[in-house]
Protein backbone atom coordinates (compact mmCIF):
# COMPACT_ATOMS: atom_id res chain seq x y z
CA UNK A 1 0.00 0.00 0.00
CA UNK A 2 2.82 2.40 1.09
CA UNK A 3 4.39 1.10 -2.69
CA UNK A 4 1.16 1.92 -3.93
CA UNK A 5 1.01 5.65 -2.93
CA UNK A 6 4.74 5.99 -3.52
CA UNK A 7 4.21 5.02 -7.06
CA UNK A 8 1.20 7.52 -8.03
CA UNK A 9 2.81 10.94 -5.88
CA UNK A 10 6.06 9.75 -8.54
CA UNK A 11 3.72 9.88 -11.49
CA UNK A 12 2.12 13.03 -10.29
CA UNK A 13 5.69 15.15 -9.64
CA UNK A 14 7.36 13.50 -13.27
CA UNK A 15 7.88 16.83 -15.28
CA UNK A 16 7.33 17.22 -18.66
CA UNK A 17 11.02 18.19 -20.05
CA UNK A 18 12.26 22.08 -20.31
CA UNK A 19 14.39 24.04 -22.45
CA UNK A 20 16.18 26.31 -22.70
CA UNK A 21 15.90 30.13 -24.77
CA UNK A 22 18.44 29.00 -27.28
CA UNK A 23 16.38 26.15 -27.80
CA UNK A 24 13.18 28.18 -28.73
CA UNK A 25 11.46 27.85 -32.02
CA UNK A 26 12.21 30.74 -34.38
CA UNK A 27 8.54 30.42 -35.70
CA UNK A 28 5.70 29.04 -33.98
CA UNK A 29 3.12 28.12 -36.36
CA UNK A 30 -0.25 29.55 -35.69
CA UNK A 31 -3.23 26.30 -36.01
CA UNK A 32 -6.77 26.05 -35.93
CA UNK A 33 -8.11 29.98 -35.31
CA UNK A 34 -5.89 32.25 -35.70
CA UNK A 35 -7.95 35.88 -35.80
CA UNK A 36 -11.69 34.85 -34.01
CA UNK A 37 -13.73 36.39 -36.73
CA UNK A 38 -16.71 37.24 -33.62
CA UNK A 39 -18.08 40.71 -32.60
CA UNK A 40 -17.64 39.63 -29.17
CA UNK A 41 -13.94 38.70 -29.58
CA UNK A 42 -13.10 41.84 -31.58
CA UNK A 43 -14.25 44.46 -29.19
CA UNK A 44 -12.18 42.46 -26.74
CA UNK A 45 -9.63 42.88 -28.79
CA UNK A 46 -9.78 46.59 -29.07
CA UNK A 47 -9.84 47.07 -25.56
CA UNK A 48 -6.74 44.65 -24.88
CA UNK A 49 -9.20 42.15 -23.19
CA UNK A 50 -9.53 45.03 -20.42
CA UNK A 51 -13.03 43.68 -19.87
CA UNK A 52 -12.67 40.13 -20.84
CA UNK A 53 -13.00 37.48 -17.50
CA UNK A 54 -11.95 34.05 -16.67
CA UNK A 55 -15.28 32.09 -15.34
CA UNK A 56 -14.14 29.84 -12.80
CA UNK A 57 -17.48 27.99 -12.25
CA UNK A 58 -19.28 24.18 -12.18
CA UNK A 59 -18.53 21.99 -9.00
CA UNK A 60 -16.91 24.32 -7.03
CA UNK A 61 -17.92 26.09 -3.69
CA UNK A 62 -16.71 29.37 -4.71
CA UNK A 63 -16.74 30.27 -8.12
CA UNK A 64 -14.82 33.33 -9.18
CA UNK A 65 -14.12 35.65 -12.11
CA UNK A 66 -10.59 37.04 -13.05
CA UNK A 67 -9.42 39.88 -15.40
CA UNK A 68 -6.32 39.47 -16.77
CA UNK A 69 -4.62 41.90 -14.55
CA UNK A 70 -5.48 39.81 -11.42
CA UNK A 71 -4.06 36.65 -13.33
CA UNK A 72 -0.90 38.93 -13.42
CA UNK A 73 -0.67 39.31 -10.35
CA UNK A 74 -1.08 36.03 -8.92
CA UNK A 75 2.13 33.89 -8.32
CA UNK A 76 3.40 32.89 -11.82
CA UNK A 77 5.40 29.87 -13.42
CA UNK A 78 7.49 29.81 -16.49
CA UNK A 79 8.44 27.18 -18.85
CA UNK A 80 9.68 26.76 -21.97
CA UNK A 81 8.39 23.63 -23.34
CA UNK A 82 7.97 21.56 -26.55
CA UNK A 83 4.15 21.51 -27.86
CA UNK A 84 3.99 18.16 -30.12
CA UNK A 85 0.98 18.21 -32.12
CA UNK A 86 -0.51 15.15 -33.53
CA UNK A 87 -0.47 15.88 -36.71
CA UNK A 88 3.03 15.89 -36.99
CA UNK A 89 4.85 19.07 -36.05
CA UNK A 90 6.82 20.51 -32.59
CA UNK A 91 7.93 23.37 -31.62
CA UNK A 92 9.04 25.10 -28.62
CA UNK A 93 7.93 28.00 -26.49
CA UNK A 94 8.54 29.49 -23.77
CA UNK A 95 4.96 30.54 -21.56
CA UNK A 96 4.63 32.46 -18.77
CA UNK A 97 1.38 32.21 -16.81
CA UNK A 98 -0.64 31.10 -13.76
CA UNK A 99 -0.69 27.67 -12.34
CA UNK A 100 -4.33 25.96 -12.79
CA UNK A 101 -4.26 24.33 -9.64
CA UNK A 102 -3.88 27.63 -7.48
CA UNK A 103 -7.50 28.81 -9.08
CA UNK A 104 -8.79 25.74 -8.43
CA UNK A 105 -7.73 25.43 -4.75
CA UNK A 106 -8.64 28.82 -4.26
CA UNK A 107 -12.71 27.79 -6.06
CA UNK A 108 -12.48 24.56 -3.61
CA UNK A 109 -13.75 21.82 -6.00
CA UNK A 110 -16.67 19.78 -4.21
CA UNK A 111 -16.40 15.92 -3.59
CA UNK A 112 -17.67 14.95 -6.69
CA UNK A 113 -15.58 17.16 -9.45
CA UNK A 114 -13.60 14.72 -11.80
CA UNK A 115 -12.59 16.99 -14.92
CA UNK A 116 -12.10 20.32 -15.40
CA UNK A 117 -13.62 21.45 -18.79
CA UNK A 118 -12.25 24.59 -20.41
CA UNK A 119 -14.75 26.77 -23.23
CA UNK A 120 -12.89 28.73 -25.83
CA UNK A 121 -13.65 31.68 -27.60
CA UNK A 122 -13.03 30.81 -31.25
CA UNK A 123 -15.66 28.62 -33.48
CA UNK A 124 -13.88 26.42 -36.04
CA UNK A 125 -16.28 25.90 -38.07
CA UNK A 126 -17.38 29.66 -38.44
CA UNK A 127 -19.38 31.84 -36.34
CA UNK A 128 -22.62 29.64 -35.72
CA UNK A 129 -25.99 31.20 -37.57
CA UNK A 130 -28.08 33.63 -35.99
CA UNK A 131 -30.47 31.64 -33.83
CA UNK A 132 -28.66 28.93 -34.51
CA UNK A 133 -26.95 26.54 -31.32
CA UNK A 134 -24.38 29.49 -30.38
CA UNK A 135 -22.32 26.72 -28.45
CA UNK A 136 -21.97 23.88 -31.12
CA UNK A 137 -18.90 25.13 -32.91
CA UNK A 138 -17.05 26.60 -29.75
CA UNK A 139 -13.75 25.18 -28.96
CA UNK A 140 -13.52 23.27 -25.60
CA UNK A 141 -11.27 20.52 -24.29
CA UNK A 142 -11.27 18.85 -21.14
CA UNK A 143 -8.47 17.22 -18.90
CA UNK A 144 -8.24 15.19 -15.66
CA UNK A 145 -7.71 16.17 -12.01
CA UNK A 146 -3.89 15.02 -12.06
CA UNK A 147 -3.05 16.93 -15.28
CA UNK A 148 -5.27 19.71 -13.76
CA UNK A 149 -2.79 20.09 -10.74
CA UNK A 150 -0.04 19.28 -12.29
CA UNK A 151 2.52 21.99 -11.88
CA UNK A 152 3.36 22.59 -15.18
CA UNK A 153 -0.71 22.72 -15.90
CA UNK A 154 -0.81 26.76 -16.28
CA UNK A 155 -3.14 29.67 -17.97
CA UNK A 156 -0.62 30.93 -19.90
CA UNK A 157 -0.87 34.74 -20.45
CA UNK A 158 2.09 35.53 -22.38
CA UNK A 159 4.44 33.51 -24.93
CA UNK A 160 8.51 34.48 -25.05
CA UNK A 161 7.92 37.25 -22.89
CA UNK A 162 5.55 39.11 -24.73
CA UNK A 163 1.62 39.14 -24.11
CA UNK A 164 0.18 36.30 -25.83
CA UNK A 165 -0.80 36.67 -29.81
CA UNK A 166 -4.10 36.13 -30.65
CA UNK A 167 -2.89 33.37 -33.08
CA UNK A 168 -1.80 31.47 -30.12
CA UNK A 169 -5.11 31.99 -27.83
CA UNK A 170 -4.94 35.20 -26.57
CA UNK A 171 -5.82 36.87 -23.89
CA UNK A 172 -5.30 32.86 -22.04
CA UNK A 173 -4.05 30.00 -23.29
CA UNK A 174 -3.74 26.57 -21.10
CA UNK A 175 -0.42 24.75 -21.32
CA UNK A 176 -1.01 21.02 -19.98
CA UNK A 177 2.60 19.39 -20.17
CA UNK A 178 2.72 15.94 -19.02
CA UNK A 179 5.42 13.31 -20.38
CA UNK A 180 5.00 10.51 -22.28
CA UNK A 181 1.46 12.66 -23.75
CA UNK A 182 2.03 13.41 -27.39
CA UNK A 183 -0.67 16.20 -28.06
CA UNK A 184 -3.49 17.56 -24.52
CA UNK A 185 -5.21 19.36 -27.44
CA UNK A 186 -5.74 17.27 -30.70
CA UNK A 187 -5.31 15.10 -28.90
CA UNK A 188 -12.66 10.92 -27.17
CA UNK A 189 -15.78 12.98 -26.90
CA UNK A 190 -13.95 15.02 -24.46
CA UNK A 191 -13.08 17.71 -26.80
CA UNK A 192 -13.29 19.75 -29.90
CA UNK A 193 -11.17 17.61 -31.76
CA UNK A 194 -12.41 13.96 -29.97
CA UNK A 195 -15.90 15.16 -31.28
CA UNK A 196 -14.23 15.13 -34.46
CA UNK A 197 -12.65 11.93 -34.49
CA UNK A 198 -10.28 12.08 -32.36
CA UNK A 199 -8.93 10.55 -29.30
CA UNK A 200 -9.02 11.63 -25.42
CA UNK A 201 -5.44 12.71 -24.66
CA UNK A 202 -5.04 11.60 -28.36
CA UNK A 203 -4.94 7.64 -27.08
CA UNK A 204 -2.06 8.09 -24.84
N1 LIG B 1 -9.17 27.52 -28.77
C1 LIG B 1 -8.40 26.75 -29.57
N2 LIG B 1 -7.42 26.02 -28.99
C2 LIG B 1 -6.63 25.23 -29.76
C3 LIG B 1 -6.82 25.13 -31.16
C4 LIG B 1 -7.85 25.95 -31.73
O1 LIG B 1 -8.08 25.98 -32.95
N3 LIG B 1 -8.60 26.73 -30.90
N4 LIG B 1 -6.00 24.26 -31.90
C5 LIG B 1 -5.28 23.22 -31.13
C6 LIG B 1 -4.24 22.51 -31.89
S1 LIG B 1 -4.66 21.15 -32.82
C7 LIG B 1 -2.90 22.85 -31.72
S2 LIG B 1 -1.68 21.99 -32.51
C8 LIG B 1 -2.50 24.02 -30.90
C9 LIG B 1 -1.79 24.99 -31.80
O2 LIG B 1 -1.42 26.16 -31.13
P1 LIG B 1 -0.83 27.37 -31.97
O3 LIG B 1 -1.93 27.84 -32.91
O4 LIG B 1 -0.47 28.39 -30.98
O5 LIG B 1 0.34 26.83 -32.71
O6 LIG B 1 -3.61 24.64 -30.26
C10 LIG B 1 -4.66 23.79 -29.90
N5 LIG B 1 -5.65 24.52 -29.16
MO1 LIG C 1 -2.73 20.02 -33.05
Amino acid sequence: MLILNGFVYLAFKALAREYTAADLSPTFKGIGTVMPPDEEYQSLLDEQFASWRLIVDGLVERPASYSLAQLRQLPARTQITRHDCVEGWSAIGGWTGTPLGLLLQAAGLTADARYVVFHCADTYDGIPKKGGDERAGRYYESIDLVDAFHPQTILAYAMNGEPLPVQHGAPLRLRVEVTARLDLIGGGKEGFWEDRGYEWYAGV
